[in-house]
């Protein structure tokens, strides 16, 4: 029996997974204690049996993983192997405050690239200055920061569009909170997704309606996304003081020219980002969210 056959883990349970072989066939795999647990995204070798079922027998080497915390900072793996992160926020629900914040944080710590993307973008944010509010009035500032922002609708103008470009030839995750639609944003790219969800679901024996576990899909125009479970509050795992000030990319000019080396830009004499902050270079806002997310920490 042949143990090599270099498989993708489309969706990933607590003691099996399905896996696509390099001809499209898609595998139910057991897993095996000594070897663990996959991903979503994981490359794997895989043996098949004369039955035609498989067993994981080894994860190859991740190139990045999407992780997320628990209140007790336990960190799970979301997904394996991305290029880039889609923040999914919406009018409704509407964002916690920080939130964007911890997501941009944990995906620049991760080394993967963020992008943001505003749904329900047909639907008016409360237009008042709420925390959740203020974040769909400051989406342009994002986009000056340099994070690239597609503003989407499932249900009316401006549809999609923005999003496919973005995907193309790329591998995708589409993470936020319940309810912003990002199982929705799946249905709308994926013309097949029921051919797709149906060989997954016969694959598994299990119905894939529901968002429960993080599922990979291939994008008709070239590339993958994954559409994961939401989660009402994105967890932070604990950071040091330099690693959540380089999640907010535009203090990176000014971090060598702090009086101390090891400044945490609170209150400390000679601090360049405090400067940059007096002279409007660095906002009041994300200066802010940078205190209170080092305070949090
Ligand atoms: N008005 C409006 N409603 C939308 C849009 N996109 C999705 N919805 C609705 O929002 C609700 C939630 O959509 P889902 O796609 O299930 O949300 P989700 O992010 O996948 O939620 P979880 O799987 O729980 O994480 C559904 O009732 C959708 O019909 C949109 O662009 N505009
Ligand atoms: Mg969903
Ligand atoms: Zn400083």
């Amino acid at each position: 029996m042949r143990a090599d056959h270099p498989a993708l883990i489309r969706v990933s349970y607590g003691s099996h997974g399905v896996a696509q072989l390099e001809d499209g066939r898609q595998i139910d795999c057991k897993y095996r204690r000594q070897v663990g647990r996959p991903c979503c995204g994981d490359q794997i070798l895989m043996s098949l049996a004369a039955d035609g079922s498989g067993a994981v027998e080894r994860i190859l080497p991740r190139r990045n993983q999407f992780v997320r915390a628990d209140a007790q900072q336990r960190t799970s793996v979301v997904a394996a192997n991305l290029d880039q992160v889609l923040i999914v926020i919406a009018p409704r629900p509407l964002p916690s405050r920080d939130l964007v914040e911890r997501y941009l944080l944990a995906v620049h710590s991760l080394g993967i690239e963020p992008v943001l993307v505003l749904n329900k973008a047909e639907l008016d944010g409360p237009g008042d200055d709420s925390p959740g509010g203020q974040v769909i009035e400051r989406l342009d500032q994002y986009e000056q920061l340099g994070y690239p922002v597609a503003r989407t609708s499932c249900k009316a103008e401006p549809g999609i569009t923005a999003l496919a470009p973005l995907l193309k030839d790329r591998i995708s995750i589409l993470v936020g909170q319940s309810g912003v639609g990002k199982s929705s944003l799946v249905r709308q790219l994926l013309p097949d997704l029921d051919i797709q969800t149906g060989a997954l679901s016969r694959a598994t024996g299990k119905g894939t309606h529901t968002t429960t576990t993080t599922i990979l899909y291939d994008l008709p125009g070239g590339g993958s996304l994954m559409d994961s479970p939401g989660v009402w509050e994105y967890g932070l795992w604990r950071f040091e003081p330099q690693e959540i000030a380089h999640g907010f990319v535009e203090f990176q000019p000014f971090l060598g020219d702090c009086r101390f080396n090891d400044c945490r830009h609170r209150s400390e004499p000679g601090c360049a980002i405090k400067q940059a902050c007096a002279d409007g270079r660095i906002t009041q806002w994300r200066y802010d969210a940078y205190l209170r997310i080092l305070e949090q920490n």
